[in-house]
């Protein structure tokens, strides 16, 4: 049987970051979901529709990773998705008491969905889609952070000069 995993998360926008534990995760898993929450608390500077377009671009070649959308609660999605794993990333110690929490709230919904925890790797570990939206929003370089044509959605959103 395939092993599928859900990769649950905001993604306004998606970073290297992001891609580097769905390319890490792809040597454990057949197929990897990368599940777009509708319902997240957190402001969002793009619109579902737009992050779930920047991610489908920025995975396009690959037959094994896709973008979806979910609502409501993540465990009963993946299990829609036959999925049976959770994948989190983890950057720094500030990461963890939150992901902790989400990992303890999940596992006591359901014991059929394990969380699986990346940590990051080195380049990345400073990396969060927050820094890039602020960076670009002053117009700083955003190159190396994130694919060029999340780049650009960020300039046109933020309407920067070209020069
Ligand atoms: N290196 C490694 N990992 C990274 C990096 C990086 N540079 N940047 C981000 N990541 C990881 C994050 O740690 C996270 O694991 C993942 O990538 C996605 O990041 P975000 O910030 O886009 O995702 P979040 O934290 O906003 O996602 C939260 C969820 C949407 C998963 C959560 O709110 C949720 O499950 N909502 C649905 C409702 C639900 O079921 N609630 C009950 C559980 S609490």
């Amino acid at each position: 049987p395939r092993k599928i995993a859900v990769y649950p998360g905001s993604f306004d926008p998606i970073t290297y970051g992001h891609l580097d534990i769905i390319n890490r995760g792809l040597k454990i898993f057949d197929n990897i979901i990368v599940a777009v929450a509708r319902n997240s608390a957190k402001n969002s500077l793009f619109t579902i529709e737009e992050r779930v377009d920047l991610i489908s671009r920025v995975l396009e070649g690959n037959d094994r990773a896709k973008v979806d959308t979910f609502d409501g609660l993540l465990i009963d999605y993946v299990r829609s998705q036959q999925a049976t794993v959770i994948i989190r990333g983890l950057r720094a110690i500030s990461d963890f008491e939150y992901e902790f929490q989400i990992a303890q709230m999940n596992r006591g919904l359901t014991k059929e969905v394990e969380t699986l925890f990346m940590m990051t790797s080195v380049p990345y570990s400073y990396l969060s889609s927050s820094i890039v939206k602020e960076v670009s929003s002053l117009n700083g370089p955003v190159d190396g952070l994130v694919p060029p044509l999340v780049k650009q959605a960020l300039d046109i959103k933020f309407q920067h000069q070209k020069t």
